[in-house]
């Protein structure tokens, strides 16, 4: 971890990462509960929301959008992603290069998914060095999508799995990492002490109703998580703004769970 290094993609040192690489990882059935969130532009105007520190997408989304927001937006570029039709051993392809992200996509950080406990995972780690040097040598911050998974584990957020998902960021040198919620503040406090100094953010995960998700992001940033990497917790809602400014009261202005459910639907429609 590099001091700083993760300066241009947080906000008084706290991060709210939009994550839109969902074309690509999952395809898109993603879209499908709010479908003019398959297009980018959606996702781009959600990002100029005061409390999206960083936009991740992958090249090809980049390209074709991040021109008209650069003004607005920070670029997260997401390096590799694999999709959901590929049927061996977790794996993850190298879709960009860090100077390409850098120079012709103008992104100020990238991000890397790296599956520990994968038969891949040596070259994963390899991959991963590569990019990361890259990355330093163009002042770009780096997120670890610390992610294990494959035939060596069993329980993909169990605690002792995820603390080591979160250890590994630091090992191997990412600025952030950013980790599944392991199920107790607790686990998460434990995850967030074994990454220091690299800042972890929470994995926003499938779309769960407002309170539950959150009540997760404030247990997180309690527990010392740095924010939220977030895209079906955002983008699958009806209103995606009222989230982001729940999200953005939970994770910047330390509102509670109760303040921050102020700002959905949900509490007008209590309120009737
Ligand atoms: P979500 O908040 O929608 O879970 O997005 C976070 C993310 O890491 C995305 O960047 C990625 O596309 C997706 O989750 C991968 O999910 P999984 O590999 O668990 O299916």
């Amino acid at each position: 971890m590099l001091p700083g290094a993760d300066d241009a993609i947080t906000r008084n040192g706290k991060s709210l990462i939009l994550a839109y690489d969902h074309g690509l990882e999952h395809g898109p059935v993603d879209f499908e509960p709010n479908p003019e969130t398959a297009d980018a532009e959606t996702i781009f105007e959600l990002g100029t929301h005061d409390a999206v520190t960083a936009v991740a997408v992958q090249k090809g989304v980049a390209e074709a959008f991040y021109d008209d927001y650069a003004e607005d937006v920070t670029l997260l570029a997401k390096l590799n992603g694999t999709s959901n039709l590929w049927m061996g051993e977790p794996d993850s392809a190298l879709n960009c290069s860090v100077a390409y992200a850098a120079e012709e996509l103008g992104a100020d950080a990238i991000g890397f998914t790296l599956y520990a406990g994968t038969n891949g995972e040596v070259e994963m780690a390899e991959e991963f060095r590569r990019v990361q040097e890259a990355a330093r040598a163009h002042d770009l911050g780096v997120v670890m999508w610390a992610y294990p998974r494959g035939q060596g584990v069993k329980n993909d957020t169990k605690p002792g799995v995820i603390s080591y998902a979160a250890r590994m960021g630091l090992e191997l040198g990412a600025d952030v990492a950013k980790i599944k919620y392991p199920g107790s503040a607790d686990a998460m406090a434990h995850a967030c002490e074994m990454a220091a100094p690299t800042k972890v953010v929470m994995s926003g995960g499938s779309k769960t109703d407002d309170r539950a998700f959150l009540e997760t992001v404030s247990d997180a940033i309690d527990a010392g998580a740095e924010g939220l990497a977030v895209g079906r917790n955002v983008f699958q809602r009806d209103n995606p703004q009222e989230i982001l400014d729940a999200l953005e009261a939970v994770i910047f202005e330390e509102a509670s769970v109760e303040e921050a459910l102020e700002h959905t639907s949900a509490a007008a429609v209590a309120d009737d």
